[in-house]
């Protein structure tokens, strides 16, 4: 139970009571997917607060350990009932979450409380290691976003625009049962591709060009992630020669995954096959990044970190080249990392597939 996992975890420090005010960690910790939800984790009890909207539906999802408080005009108001409650003076904070303005605010209502930023994302941190339900859906999200890809490949031509086939995308995983896309996809053809984090406009399509897709779905409130690039008609010959390096790279990476390793260590194997093939200023993001309730979450695998990677947590890899004014190559899937190795979620080739 993830609630029991973050009560020992604050109980190394003894950090109670701790404010839980990120939404995807209240819908890890309780399954509620409502936009005002509020959860205290306290020594003795636990309490989730929110207003009269939700009542019925949180009453009728909270395991026993939660008491629901009905928050009313004031949330301090509430909070204030739970600290009397638990009998306590100090109340920690999710600083990568709580406002500025919702800091001053609590400041000002709660005096006499002292308030404490948790040392770490606790709850972050636990979200690392995916539950075997959490894996399952997160298989199934991969396999959708595959046969996404499959149905773009039949689908997309020379003359389509980039935002066609950013809209095919959102109406296909719609059509599948998900919520919609993880994360506005980035559909960049041409010197487009260049730029990881490309917007799709009324750009058409052309032959000659590569074009970079990087698209997930959101099923049950988890997120898939995948990219291919793909090249229309024909291939450039640079490009052609990036995009072996980058498989090249990223297969690297997915044969040294497995639980021990560090994510610097994990990054720095496919950044020195780039270097080495002489691209290394044209590789500048991480090389990937975990996956779950957030499209991006802990860990982060890049340059300098130290985390150490662990069974059942479910990363991304994806490096990639890009070439001002020529184009881009990335190649990216999930991945389930077990003790022995991994398991690549997505399935779709990775083979040059040229339109
Ligand atoms: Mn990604």
């Amino acid at each position: 139970m993830p609630i029991s996992k973050l009560k020992r975890k604050l109980k190394e420090k003894d950090e109670f009571p701790c404010l839980i005010t990120d939404l995807k960690n209240i819908k890890y910790l309780t399954g509620f997917s409502g936009s005002n939800g509020y959860v205290i984790v306290g020594k003795k009890k636990n309490y989730f607060i929110s207003d009269s909207r939700y009542e019925l539906y949180a009453k009728s999802i909270l395991k026993k350990n939660f008491r629901f408080v009905l928050q009313g005009d004031s949330l301090s108001e509430s909070i204030k009932e739970c600290l009397k409650e638990e009998g306590a003076k100090t109340l920690f904070l999710e600083s990568h979450d709580l406002s500025l303005q919702q800091f001053l605010i609590l400041k000002k209502k709660l005096r006499g409380v002292k308030m404490v930023p948790l040392e770490e994302d606790c709850v972050n941190s636990i979200r690392m290691i995916k539950t075997d339900d959490e894996i399952d859906i997160l298989r199934r999200a991969a396999k959708i976003t595959d046969d996404c890809v499959t149905h773009l490949t039949k689908l997309v031509k020379a003359g389509m625009t980039e935002l066609d086939v950013a809209t095919e995308i959102e109406y296909f995983y719609r059509k599948r049962g998900c919520s919609g896309c993880s994360f506005d996809s980035i559909v960049a053809s041409g010197p487009g591709a260049a730029m990881p984090h490309y917007m799709p406009g009324k750009k058409k399509i052309k032959k000659g060009e590569c074009l970079l897709i990087d698209m997930g779905c959101t099923l049950e409130g988890y997120n898939s992630d995948l990219t291919r690039t793909f090249f229309i008609d024909s291939v450039d010959v640079k490009l052609n020669g990036i995009y072996n390096t980058v498989k090249e790279a990223q297969q690297m990476a997915l044969d040294a995954v497995k639980a021990g390793i560090t994510t610097r260590k994990l990054d720095g194997v496919a950044r020195n096959h780039i270097a080495e093939s002489g691209y290394g200023d044209c590789y500048n993001h991480g090389l990937g990044h975990g996956l779950g309730l957030d499209v991006h979450e802990l860990p982060a695998l890049k340059r300098d970190g130290d985390l150490k990677l662990k069974n059942n947590m479910v990363i991304t890899i994806e490096p990639g080249i890009y070439i001002p004014d020529l184009g881009g190559v990335r190649i990216e899937d999930m991945v389930l990392v077990t003790r022995t190795g991994c398991e690549v979620m997505t399935k779709s080739s990775r083979e040059l597939i040229v339109i």
